[in-house]
C-alpha cells in the first residue's frame, strides 16, 4: 500500500506526535489526528490533517495507528478500551517505555487481532522526516514490511526482530550511553569552571577528547563479546584507572564539587579490581555491571 492509499492516524500530539503527523502530511498521507487536548489536533488542520475528537473515530478511519504519548500507562488508557475496533489494524507505538511494557501491549494487540510494532525514536522532533532521524522497530515483521512507507516518512527505519521488546531495550541502551556522556560532561565542565575555565573555552578540548575516546569502543566491544579483556592488547588497565579515578574524586572535593555522579564509577572499578580484573582493560567493568 503506498502513501496515496494508506490512511494513518496519529494519536498523541505532543512535540513528537506533532512532528510525526507533519512528516506524514508532507508525504501526502491521508492523516487523521487525535489528542487529549483537542486544540493541538485542530492546529494541524492547517497542514491538511483531519482532526477527530474521538479515539474510536481515529481508529475506525485508518489502516495504521501511530501512537506517541507520554508513557505506556497512557497508551493502555487510550487503546485498551477499543480492543474490538483494533482488529486488522497496524499499530505503531513510538512511546518511550521498557521491554516488558512493549511486550504487554504487543500481547494485547495480538489478542485484538491487530499487527503491532514497537518503536524507539533516536531523534528529537526537529529531526523527524530527515534521514538522520534513526528509529528502531521490533514486533510483527509483516507489519514492518506493510508500513514501510509510513516509517520511511519519519526517518531511517531499522527493524530489530520479532521480539516486541527489543526496540525499547536498544533504545534504553543507547539512551544510557547518552546520559553517561552528558553526566560525564556536566561533571567535567563543573571541574573546569572551578578553575576559571569557561564552558565555551572548554568545548574544543572536551569534544576533541571525546571524539578520540570514542575510537576505543570497537576495541572494547571485541573484548566484551569474547569475554577476554586482554584481547588485542591492554590499553588502559583497570587497576591504573582505580588509582587515577581517586584523583578525580579528591580534586573535585577540593574544588567544592559534589562527586555523586563519579563516585559510583569508582565503586564499580574497585569491585572489578577486587574480583581480579586489575590487569585487564577497563572494559572488564562490564563483568561487575552484569552482576
Ligand atoms: N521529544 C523528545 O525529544 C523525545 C525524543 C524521543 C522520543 N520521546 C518520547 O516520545 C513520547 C512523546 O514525547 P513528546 O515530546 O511528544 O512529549 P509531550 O510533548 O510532553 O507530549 C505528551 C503527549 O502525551 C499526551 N498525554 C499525556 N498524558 C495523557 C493522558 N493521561 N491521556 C491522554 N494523553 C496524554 C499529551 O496530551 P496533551 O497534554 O497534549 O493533552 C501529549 O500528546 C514520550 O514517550 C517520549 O519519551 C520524545
Amino acid at each position: 500500500m503506498g502513501s496515496e492509499t494508506m490512511k494513518v492516524s496519529v494519536v498523541g500530539l505532543g512535540t513528537m506526535g506533532t512532528a510525526l503527523a507533519k512528516a506524514l502530511l508532507q508525504k501526502n498521507f491521508e492523516t487523521f489526528v487525535w489528542n487529549r487536548t483537542h486544540s493541538k489536533a485542530e492546529a494541524l488542520s492547517e497542514n491538511g490533517a483531519r482532526a477527530v475528537s474521538e479515539i474510536a473515530e481515529a481508529i475506525r478511519q485508518s489502516d495504521v495507528i501511530v501512537i506517541c504519548v507520554l508513557n505506556y500507562e497512557v497508551v493502555k488508557e487510550i487503546l485498551f478500551p477499543f480492543k474490538s475496533e483494533l482488529q486488522g489494524k497496524a499499530i505503531i507505538n513510538l512511546t518511550n517505555g521498557t521491554p516488558a511494557q512493549a511486550t504487554a501491549v504487543s500481547e494485547f494487540a495480538t489478542e485484538a487481532g491487530a499487527e503491532y510494532l514497537d518503536g524507539g525514536i533516536m531523534a528529537i522532533p526537529p529531526m523527524i522526516g530527515m534521514p538522520e532521524a534513526f528509529i528502531l522497530y521490533s514486533g510483527y515483521g509483516k507489519a514492518f514490511e506493510k508500513t514501510q512507507a509510513v516509517t520511511a516518512a519519519f526517518g531511517t527505519a531499522q527493524f530489530m526482530g520479532t521480539n516486541a521488546g527489543t526496540a525499547s531495550l536498544i533504545d534504553l541502551a543507547l539512551l544510557s550511553a547518552m546520559y553517561g556522556m552528558f553526566g560525564g560532561y556536566f561533571h567535567s565542565v563543573a571541574l573546569a569552571k572551578s578553575g576559571s575555565i569557561s564552558a565555551a573555552d572548554f568545548i574544543p578540548m572536551v569534544t576533541n577528547w571525546l571524539h578520540a575516546m570514542i575510537t576505543a569502543l570497537p576495541h572494547f566491544a571485541a573484548q566484551i563479546d569474547a569475554k577476554d579483556y586482554k584481547l588485542g592488547g591492554v590499553v588502559s588497565n583497570l587497576a591504573m584507572n582505580v588509582v587515577s579515578f581517586e584523583n578525580i574524586l579528591e580534586a573535585s572535593k577540593t574544588q567544592g564539587l559534589k562527586t555523586d555522579l563519579m563516585q559510583p564509577i569508582k565503586n564499580l572499578l574497585l569491585q572489578a579490581n577486587n574480583k581480579g580484573f586489575g590487569d585487564d582493560d577497563i572494559s572488564a567493568l562490564v563483568e561487575v555491571i552484569k552482576n
